[in-house]
């Protein structure tokens, strides 16, 4: 590797990583990170960085030039994502890179959306600027799935979770939860809830367990996901923990449209969301969920449970990737099984599905597994 694209390479692994930073805060956005950076007399010098305000605020780009001030005239521009080339709610961005005198634009991977998609690297390039595309291309696409299947397939991606005891039960009949992984799995869970933009659970877990569904470790508060309920026939209650925490983190509440009009306006009344749509006798179906969320703007998604939901999104084959705990508890008799319909045997052992990751979260034992090809 050249010295140039060796450092090409680590400039654009440090956008990265603080890109990372804002999944699950940007959308309908993707999350994106610029850096600014000046070669002079040999030494590469960082003036300005910038991320993706939220909505209908400055790009990435225009933070990291405001940051640079005219230091960015002649300097080099990393950037996770192509840089925009429309008038959106901002200007764009590739207009900004040219006007600020940029030499060279290196850019992670094309923007997916219709109205970009190569054309801001094409504004770049008319003006003079060397630009160069794919850099750490396979992490930026792994960034952007979700902001890339919501331009394109009209969805999010979706992340299963399911917490498992060694005998493969999410609970006891009778007990609701029962706390089947350690503390440093749920450090991980509340990091990858952090991550996503929505986070999913059944009216079944909603009644029995009466989850808050928040990010509440150190450092992730303020990072709390959309608690979507996916509940046919409203029957969450007001007086639940979801409804009562409503005005500080958003409940969508997603039911079929025959559910009852005078307990969807209390809800409604009491900050609820709520969303409409056609339902089967059997539930809602989960392509028509991802399509009303990704409607609103949702681009990664986690679904936390019951086994219901989470064997309705498997049996549509709509899990792009998916996480096992197995925790070090036995539950034996008046187990729950982790999927309805379903053996999560054969779903583990399924040749649609790659390994990526597997290991230990302390006690507990995972597997990561991806749908090939997502
Ligand atoms: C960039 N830098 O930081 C982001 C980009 O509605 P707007 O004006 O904010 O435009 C949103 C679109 O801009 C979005 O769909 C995607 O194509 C691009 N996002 N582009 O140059 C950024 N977040
Ligand atoms: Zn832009």
């Amino acid at each position: 590797m050249s010295e140039l694209s060796n450092l090409d390479a680590r400039f654009m692994a440090a956008a990265e990583r603080l890109a990372r930073r804002g999944l699950g805060r940007v959308w309908p956005n993707p999350s994106v990170a610029a850096l600014i950076v000046r070669f002079d007399a040999g030494a590469a010098v960082l003036v300005g960085r910038g991320v993706t305000s939220r909505p209908g605020m400055a790009h990435a780009e225009v933070n990291a030039l405001n940051q640079a001030g005219d230091r960015a005239k002649g300097a080099t521009c990393y950037v996770t994502l192509e840089p925009c080339s429309h008038y959106g709610r901002t200007p764009p961005c590739a207009k900004a890179l040219i006007e600020a005198g940029v030499k060279r634009v290196v850019v992670g991977m094309l923007d997916p959306n219709p109205r970009v998609a190569g054309r801001g690297v094409a504004m770049l390039r008319d003006a003079g600027i060397e630009v160069e595309v794919g850099v750490r291309e396979k992490a930026m696409h792994a960034l952007y799935r979700g902001f890339t299947y919501r331009q394109l397939k009209q969805r999010p991606v979706v992340f299963l979770k399911l917490a498992v005891s060694r005998d493969g039960f999410i609970g006891r009949v009778g007990e609701g939860q029962v706390k089947i992984s350690g503390a440093l799995s749920m450090r991980k869970v509340h990091g990858f809830r952090a991550e996503c933009d929505a986070i999913l659970v059944g009216s079944g877990t909603a009644l029995a367990d009466d989850p808050q569904l928040t990010c509440r470790l150190p450092g992730l508060a303020g990072r709390s996901p959309v608690r979507v309920i996916i509940d046919r026939c409203a029957r969450l209650p007001l007086t639940s923990k979801l409804v009562q925490t409503c005005v500080d983190v958003p409940v969508w509440l997603v039911c079929g449209n025959a559910a009852d009009a005078d307990k969807l306006a209390d809800l409604a009344a009491a900050g609820v969301n709520v969303i409409r749509v056609p339902a089967e006798e059997t539930g809602i179906k989960p392509s028509v969920i991802l399509s009303a969320l990704a409607t609103r703007g949702i681009t990664r998604v986690m679904v936390e449970g019951g086994s219901r939901l989470a064997s309705s999104f498997l049996a549509a084959d709509l899990v792009d990737d998916l996480c096992v705990v197995t925790g070090d508890i036995v539950i034996g008799e008046g187990g729950i099984p982790a999927l309805h319909g379903l053996d999560l045997a054969d779903v583990l052992k399924d040749p649609k599905f790659e390994r990526v990751d597997a290991g230990r979260f302390g006690p507990d034992s995972f597997v990561y597994l991806r749908r090939r090809g997502a």
